[in-house]
């Protein structure tokens, strides 16, 4: 049996600032990591076009001065291997390596109150008892698979975008499916459609993408933010989205029609989230969001020549943003090409897979290799996919049963000692992500700090400040349009999933402030107890 004082389970950015956060503090820490190497996300997600489409100078660590300073980012949105190199070289520079378990997974993890320590299991035989479990398991690492009628039938290839074979698929003449239009599969459509013989894309929903205009770093670019690298971060963590892009505060409706379509081509220009962060009113406001909307439509229809398939390339059903934004290069353009076709699967809803293909209420379609781009149980799948008992045995999965609640997002009523980073009811998805782990990871290393010197033992989240604490995130949420979309933001996308808004919405920088408020008055809403008072 291991007793490290911090259990950390997932070696993604989260886990592994969190490793080097522990250490920092003079406490023992093991990482539990399921994949053979280090990236989380960036591990598993290797899909054809995958890369982030969060800027890379955001999208990067920021605790590290020397490490912002040595590392030199190729583009402006860094592909999949790249991400995955700087999270290795972040794992071999502050030598994480030698303190985490790969290919393992958790199988269970129970609290124990007399002992003080999650005891915890993996299917390694492997168990553990840590004074502190941090879950740093990822907002979209539980992959989705629907319940597609008939599939077993299929006899082809069956490819997830987020379990993407190590060795890569050479597309090269096969006819392929592709079942989904979100994130994922609009950075993989363009790619494999240079490659395949014939690409059919089955879209249930028309997304919302801006073009990302991804371009090589210039030296002169590197040398200036790394010159202001200290300045953009500040600024990064003064907005809404977390982002050192800039966040306007223009709103929609205050412009005239010259001004607004001179702002959105402006942001259309620009390429990427700039489109969702430069207007106050944009997901308020139904009028902003649908000139918003309008105008991205206008675009669809000016690159997609045949008429029809621009149509229904047209997001019609939710506000623009309240499904993720997504951010492309060439997805609509390869609309235009002769070897890709859309299916609506509103106009021909699918019957049945065959073994060659799958079969719609208008007839047949034909393909060789199936590529589902269909998601994640985003947010808590992670968290409820094993059983993770607290106080009285309660199961975290029951706990949530009719929606996640966690205190600020990282701490659980009824689960002492348990730690989520970004977990629900934090910015977590709406922020740029490496910055909201970081503020996760800084502040919970600062809760732990005062719980060492102060002898305490024992943090538990009080029920009540966390039912106050649920109640807001959803008021947050109400006021905007984020909730008018069915997105994986609700759970929407994973059946029998109760429909919460799971993020926290009212911006990364109210969020840090209440955090850093919390903190100042002594960490109010937490029960903090020594080991003492829990024995009398
Ligand atoms: O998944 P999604 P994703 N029949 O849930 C469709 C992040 N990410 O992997 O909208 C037919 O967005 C579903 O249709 P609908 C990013 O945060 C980041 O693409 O439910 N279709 C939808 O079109 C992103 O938002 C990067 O009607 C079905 C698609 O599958 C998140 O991950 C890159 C279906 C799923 O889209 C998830 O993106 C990639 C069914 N039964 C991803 N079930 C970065 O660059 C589902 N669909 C950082």
């Amino acid at each position: 049996m291991i007793e490290p004082d911090i259990l950390i389970v997932g070696a993604g950015f989260a886990g592994l600032y969190m490793l080097h956060s522990a250490r920092k503090l003079g406490l023992s820490a093991r990482v539990i990591e399921a994949g053979q190497d280090v990236g989380g996300t960036w591990y598993w997600n290797r899909y054809p076009g995958a890369r982030c489409d969060v800027e890379s100078f955001s999208y990067s660590y920021s605790f590290s001065e020397e490490l912002q300073q040595d590392w030199t980012w190729s583009h402006r949105y860094a592909t999949q291997p790249e991400i995955l190199s700087y999270a290795r070289h972040v794992a071999d520079r502050f030598d994480l390596r030698k303190d985490i378990s790969f290919g393992m997974r958790v199988t269970s993890a129970t609290w124990n109150e007399e002992r003080l320590r999650w005891q915890v299991e993996t299917d390694k035989g492997q168990s553990f008892a840590a004074r502190f479990l941090v879950m740093a398991t990822g907002c979209l690492s539980v992959p989705k698979v629907p319940d597609l009628p008939h599939l077993e039938d299929f006899r082809g290839q069956v490819l997830h975008t987020a379990k993407w074979p190590e060795q890569g698929v050479d597309f090269t003449g096969r006819k392929v499916g592709l079942v989904g239009t979100g994130s994922s599969a609009i950075q993989s459509i363009p790619i494999i459609a240079r490659e395949a013989g014939h690409l059919t894309v089955f879209q249930r929903t028309a997304n919302f993408s801006v073009p990302a205009w991804n371009a090589p770093v210039s030296p002169a670019q590197d040398r200036d933010v790394k010159q202001n690298y200290k300045a953009l971060r500040a600024k990064g963590r003064a907005t809404h989205a977390g982002d050192i892009a800039d966040e306007g505060y223009v709103a929609i409706l205050g412009l005239d029609e010259k001004a607004r379509e001179a702002a959105f081509e402006t942001c259309w220009a620009q390429g990427g989230f700039s489109f969702q962060y430069a207007y106050s009113d944009l997901m308020v406001s139904e009028e902003a969001n649908r000139l918003a909307a309008d105008f991205v439509r206008r675009k669809i229809r000016e690159t997609v020549r045949d008429p029809k398939t621009a149509e229904r390339l047209c997001p019609r059903d939710h506000p623009l943003g309240s499904k993720r934004l997504c951010v492309d290069t060439d997805y609509y353009e390869t609309y235009n090409r002769p070897n890709v076709s859309l299916v609506d699967l509103r106009d021909e809803p699918i019957e049945r897979f065959t073994p060659g293909g799958l079969k719609t209420s208008a007839g047949q379609h034909d393909f060789d290799t199936l590529v589902l781009a269909t998601g994640f149980d985003a947010m808590t799948g992670a968290l409820t996919a094993f059983d993770i008992r607290g106080a009285n045995g309660m199961q975290l999965r029951d706990a949530w049963a009719g929606g996640p609640a966690a205190y600020l997002g990282i701490a659980v009523a009824g689960f002492p000692n348990f730690f989520v980073i970004t977990g629900p009811g934090s910015p977590s998805v709406l922020a740029s992500v490496l910055l909201a782990i970081e503020q996760h990871v800084e502040w919970l290393s600062g809760l732990l700090n005062h719980a060492q010197t102060n002898g305490i033992m024992r943090i538990e989240a009080d029920r009540a400040a966390q039912a106050g604490w649920t109640k807001r995130v959803a008021k947050g949420a109400e006021k905007t349009l984020f909730t008018k979309g069915n997105s994986w933001y609700l759970g929407s996308n994973v059946p029998g999933k109760p429909r919460v808004f799971m993020p926290f919405a009212d911006g990364f920088c109210v969020y840090e402030k209440i955090c850093n408020d919390i903190a100042a008055e002594g960490y109010s809403g937490f029960h903090l107890a020594r080991d003492l008072e829990i024995a009398r």
